[in-house]
């Protein structure tokens, strides 16, 4: 009797737990296009593409490396549209003694394998996800007993633990994190660096005329440029740690009127694919420090970014859910514009960084967080309107790391668990850190009128709805200590027109 091991479409990976376990003289592996993988949110096109792409390629090197691979095209028209479906069929056709796979990206994955013992009656073994430096029992110990979760805290912990830009038992530079020097606005100069674009090959090229006939998916196809193997993404990972890494830290909040990268990495989608590993990804960065090839802020900021927040949002996520999803502490109700699907608002930020995302299924974190983010919470849309779009629209979004992101740092509607305050913030903002609001129709000065930017009056609604809960946020005092100062006649005329902002959103 032989095991069967199923590799999830985002564990491509050689030093894969299911690949550690089996043996491939005996054992099979099953890899699938799934339909209900391909529609439970309407995907990017260029995230399916990418998906299926980089499956194919990592088939073939299983097949290479001397697997039995059962590997499924995707067939819209084929009875097995599940992982359960495929099991069952899979456990029926061969004698199968156990089904082994590792720990699943998404909450919904993971119940779905834990039925099959019931269900298909057959025994399942669950291995650890080996694409994360720490594992969920480390992140759970960590969090045990502590009364608020910080990314700062755990940050520390995974820098003693891996060793990255320590001296000895101290921070390299004397201090954990160089932020203060990262706020800087960009002007042109250096010139932004791009991302390492791939020519898609013939194994691309067919994906890509499949996922054109599918109707449905959201965003463009054309263009296609995404790194679909380890050796692509490890390519793509040189060329960022030379053009781009040496100014991530100054520019990482910037938010230029017409670059979609600046110096933003764009290895999201290799990472969370398992075609690099965050350690590579960051003893990389760290080397160029140690070279003298790159600043101690810059790579400081980015190596926080993956054993910072990536491992944190990933132990938040299972620590949470299945909870976590349904949290809603802000009691949103507004629905999402639907102009989020189209990018067609006269709002210059929102409009770029949709029309980027539809482009590119990718938009750098501050687009992400301080805009498309930012103004749904300002709106008050309900969380998972907003989490679906988010899950949706982005090459890199998977459950594990979306959820966390959207609902906990931007929609702030796990009430503070991941982050100590939201990050609401005015169109003043949004001037401050780039040029989007000199091509806007809409005024950043103005906050009331119908040609002020809808982000001014929207903020200071919010800040009044929620007074209770954050007046007494020491982060927070500031903000309200300004609200007030307004004179109420003129806080009235705001709210005023933050009531029509809201009725007249589809229109802005
Ligand atoms: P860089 O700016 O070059 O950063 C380097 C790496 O750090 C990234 O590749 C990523 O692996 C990691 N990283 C940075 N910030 C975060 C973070 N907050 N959480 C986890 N990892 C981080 N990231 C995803 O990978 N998938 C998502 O679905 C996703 N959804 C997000 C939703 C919202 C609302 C927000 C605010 C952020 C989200 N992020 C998500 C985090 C971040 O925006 C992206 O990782 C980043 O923009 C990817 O681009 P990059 O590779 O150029 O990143
Ligand atoms: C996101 C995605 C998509 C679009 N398609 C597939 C697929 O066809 N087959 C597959 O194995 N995985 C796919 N995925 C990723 C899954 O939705 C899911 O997030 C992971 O398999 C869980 O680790």
């Amino acid at each position: 009797m032989a095991r069967l091991g199923l590799i999830f479409g985002d564990q491509l990976h050689l030093d894969h737990a299911v690949l550690e376990s089996l043996d491939p003289e005996r054992d099979r592996l099953v890899m699938a296009e799934l339909h209900e993988e391909v529609s439970y949110v309407p995907h990017h096109a260029k995230k399916i593409a990418l998906i299926f792409a980089a499956m194919r390629h990592f088939a073939d090197e299983l097949r290479a490396a001397g697997w039995s691979l059962d590997y499924h095209h995707f067939d819209p028209d084929s009875p097995v549209r599940t992982f359960t479906e495929l099991v069952d069929r899979a456990c029926d056709r061969a004698r199968i003694e156990e089904v082994v796979v590792s720990w699943p990206g998404e909450w919904r994955v993971l119940a779905e394998v834990r039925a099959w013992e019931k269900a298909l009656n057959v025994p399942v073994t669950v291995l650890p996800d080996q694409r994360f430096l720490s594992t969920l029992e480390e992140f759970e110990n960590w969090a045990a007993g502590r009364k608020q979760l910080r990314m700062e805290f755990f940050y520390r912990q995974m820098r003693r633990r891996t060793g990255l830009l320590m001296e000895q038992d101290q921070p390299a530079g004397g201090s954990w994190n160089f932020d203060a020097a990262n706020r800087k606005r960009w002007k042109g100069e250096p010139p932004a660096a791009q991302p390492m674009r791939f020519t898609p090959d013939p194994i691309t090229e067919e994906v890509l005329e499949l996922v054109d006939g599918q109707p449905g998916a959201f965003g463009v196809l054309d263009g296609f440029d995404f790194p679909v193997t380890r050796e692509q993404a490890r390519r793509g990972l040189a060329h960022f740690i030379r053009t781009g890494l040496p100014w991530f830290g100054d520019f990482q909040d910037a938010l230029p009127d017409d670059e979609d990268y600046l110096f933003h990495s764009r290895l999201s989608s290799s990472l969370n694919l398992g075609l690099l590993s965050p350690l590579e990804v960051c003893e990389a960065a760290e080397q160029a420090w140690r070279d003298g090839k790159a600043p101690l802020n810059a790579v400081e900021g980015f190596i926080r970014q993956i054993i910072g927040w990536r491992e944190f949002v990933r132990g938040l996520y299972w620590l949470k859910m299945p909870e976590y999803a349904e949290l809603n502490e802000l009691d949103n109700q507004q629905p999402l514009p639907s102009w989020y699907w189209t990018g067609k608002t006269r709002m210059r930020c929102l409009a770029q960084a949709i029309d980027a995302t539809r482009r590119n299924a990718y938009a750098h974190h501050i687009q992400r967080l301080m805009v498309t983010g930012n103004f749904a919470l300002l709106l008050g849309v309900v969380p998972k309107a907003i989490c679906e779009w988010y899950l949706a629209v982005y090459a890199d979004a998977y459950d594990w790391v979306e959820l966390p992101n959207t609902l906990g740092m931007v929609m702030h509607a796990d009430g503070g668990l991941l982050a100590s305050k939201p990050y609401a913030a005015s169109g003043k903002y949004i001037q401050r850190m780039g040029d989007h609001c000199k091509h806007c129709e809409y005024k950043v000065a103005d906050t009331t009128g119908d040609s002020a930017c809808p982000f001014n009056a929207l903020y200071w609604d919010f800040l009044v709805r929620h007074r209770d809960r954050f007046e007494s946020n020491p982060r927070m005092k500031m903000m309200y200590r300004n609200v007030d100062r307004m004179d109420p006649d003129r806080l009235a005329d705001v709210r005023a027109r933050a009531d029509l902002v809201r009725s007249e959103i589809e229109r802005l």
